[in-house]
């Protein structure tokens, strides 16, 4: 242990201790802008120094740690002036413009600025503008980047992919893409953690809530909306409802009286993709087309973006099982438009989604009969969703449960627990033994794929379908799946089956989600979900009424030509 002095109280902490944990362990606060832990802890903002007795420069505390007989101040006049000084620096290159700003009223610089009763900027404003295409899923806004460098890092350090990079040198130092490209040129899976991980608002999702305001505001437009199994876990979060308050009932409340047409849950899509890629996988694996082992699932976008870019010989590999988005889209485009006698054309899709890359993935064909478009029309994130709530003055306290629509109103506890990591696997297996063995399992027989190595984001599982062992390996993270797949390809492991998920601890972290600065909840919102499967009246995807219907009406049986024009996709098209 080390003793030190903080504020003139005497503690006593663990050997490594950084000062500025050690202060937090005594209910001192000390203020930061750019650390997160054990991911960016190189002081590049200098927003947590403090002053050490007996020496001249005031020194960072997110990166020092506690030396014994060490005297602190935190908040002593010379801290003070230089932290305002720091703050006032940062907002004089930073378009102050909060009223229009995403990130109000959750951005970390405005908060400082508030808490240190920053009242002026005494110096000459001077903002980067670097140009960047609205077109794109995500926004950079240079005129807001503070050079935390928590984008560079979490990019480089959890995702592996090295998009953003440090540009020019001195008082021009600035982040931008690597290399100067423009985005759309390099290899972004748009998993949409730079922007969860940034403090202000430099990066956003491309805002397409106006789009879908009109769309509904549109006489000739049905909109039929669907929201994914994660939204459910967060979407409380940002509108002050508790876990318990924040029921999915309520999100399909508030869709209708946003003016949705239709509501429905991708847990119905769900428990739909598990019919087509379960027998997908039996197919694969009984006809031992070793080559093809194992097969990937393909419903994260993050991730087949990330396959096909940096392992394009991998594809193959991956289910041709559109993901439950876009099967949704497809089935509400035909099926359901059928049903209710509207013509493909005239049906709008909507999806809330945790994730931005599903902004991309949207943009996937959809070529039925005479109709030829996209699966879907508009995906908002959780975030966007919340604001489109807030923005029509809907109280949350006023909403109500509510069901789905008829025809696709059902999906199982498998469906839901598809927004965690480790969930699509295990919503599989339980199929997957139903349909090799004719019984049912325990719902929870597969619980094991539940938890993933801490050091390397991996789970692993030889699971029994009948007389068979089936070799099962989970990941999330980009940067956990490059090691996998490096392991893959080196013949260190071998596995039949492999999930993976782009986002830390699967969509429930995903880069829509509300933001937390500096806290991950992935862990907490998956532990709701698995609650929700729990206590779900249903457990199997394959036992979802409105899917078995959907088979004998329409779709005939997993993997028939019908199900193949509209569920499955080339992904090397
Ligand atoms: Fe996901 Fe999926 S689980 S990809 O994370 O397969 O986004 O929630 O909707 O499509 O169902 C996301 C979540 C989501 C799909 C499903
Ligand atoms: Fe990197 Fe993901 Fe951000 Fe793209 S979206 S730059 S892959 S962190």
């Amino acid at each position: 242990m080390v003793n030190i002095t903080i504020d003139n109280q005497k503690i006593s902490v663990p050997e490594g201790t950084t000062i500025m944990e050690a202060a937090a362990s005594i209910g001192i606060q000390i203020p930061k802008l750019c650390y997160l832990k054990g991911i960016n802890d190189i002081a590049a903002c200098r927003v947590c120094v403090v002053e050490r007795e007996g020496m001249d420069r005031l020194m960072t505390s997110c990166n020092n740690v506690a030396i014994e007989g060490m005297v602190i101040y935190t908040n002593s006049p010379k801290v003070r002036d230089a932290r305002k000084k720091t703050v006032q620096l940062i907002l004089s290159q930073h378009d102050c413009q909060c009223a229009t700003c995403v990130r109000s009223g959750n951005c970390t610089l405005q908060k400082i600025a508030n808490d240190l009763n920053i009242l002026d900027i005494p110096y000459k404003q001077r903002l980067e503008d670097f140009p960047w295409d609205k077109d794109f899923p995500f926004i950079r806004d240079s005129k807001k980047c503070i050079k935390c460098m928590r984008c560079i890092q979490i990019c480089d350090k959890i995702q592996d992919l090295h998009i953003w990079d440090v540009t020019s040198t001195g008082s021009r130092t600035t982040v931008n893409v690597r290399g100067n490209k423009k985005i759309s040129d390099v290899s972004c899976s748009l998993c949409g953690q730079c922007i969860t991980h940034c403090p202000v608002g430099a990066l956003h999702e491309r805002d397409d809530t106006e789009k879908v305001f009109r769309a509904i505001a549109d006489p000739n437009k049905v909109v039929v909306a669907q929201v994914a199994p994660a939204v459910r876990a967060a979407w409380g979060e940002a509108l002050g409802l508790s876990r318990e308050e924040a029921t999915v009932g309520k999100i399909m409340d508030s869709l209708k009286r946003l003016g949705v047409d239709y509501v429905f849950d991708t847990t119905f899509s769900a428990d739909l993709t598990i019919m087509e890629e379960g027998n997908e996988f039996l197919q694969r694996f009984t006809k031992g087309e070793l080559k093809l082992r194992p097969m990937f699932t393909s419903c994260c976008p993050g991730w087949v973006r990330f396959i096909k870019s940096q392992y394009p010989h991998l594809v193959p590999q991956l289910s041709t099982a559109k993901s439950p988005q876009q099967m949704f889209g497809a089935v509400m485009k035909t099926y359901f438009a059928e049903s209710i006698g509207v013509k493909p054309e005239n049906i709008y899709t909507l999806s809330i989604m945790p994730c931005v890359a599903k902004k991309g993935e949207r943009n996937m064909e959809l070529f039925y009969k005479e109709y030829a478009g996209n699966d879907i029309d508009a995906v908002l994130t959780t975030r966007e969703l919340t604001r489109m709530i807030r923005s029509s003055h809907i109280s949350p306290s006023t909403l109500v449960d509510r069901e789905c629509d008829p025809l696709m109103k059902e999906g199982s506890g498998a469906g839901v627990i598809f927004g965690a990591t480790g969930g699509v696997m295990e919503a599989a297996l339980r199929s997957a033994h139903y349909l090799v063995t004719g019984k049912n399992p325990e719902p929870d027989a597969f619980k094991i794929v539940r938890s993933p190595s801490f050091e390397t984001g991996v789970i692993e599982a030889e699971v029994q379908l009948g007389s068979a062992t089936v070799k099962a390996a989970v990941v999330s993270g980009l940067g956990n799946t490059r090691k996998l797949l490096e392991a893959i390809e080196h013949g260190e492991v071998h596995y039949d089956f492999v999930e993976v998920m782009a986002c830390p601890g699967g969509c429930v972290g995903g880069g829509g989600q509300p933001i937390h600065d500096g806290e991950e909840l992935a862990h907490e919102r998956g532990e709701n979900l698995y609650f929700l499967d729990t206590n779900a009246p249903l457990r199997f995807s394959h036992e979802n009424p409105d899917v078995q219907k959907l088979y004998s009406d329409y779709m005939e049986k997993p993997l028939s030509h019908k199900a193949h024009m509209l569920l499955h996709t080339d992904h090397n098209a």
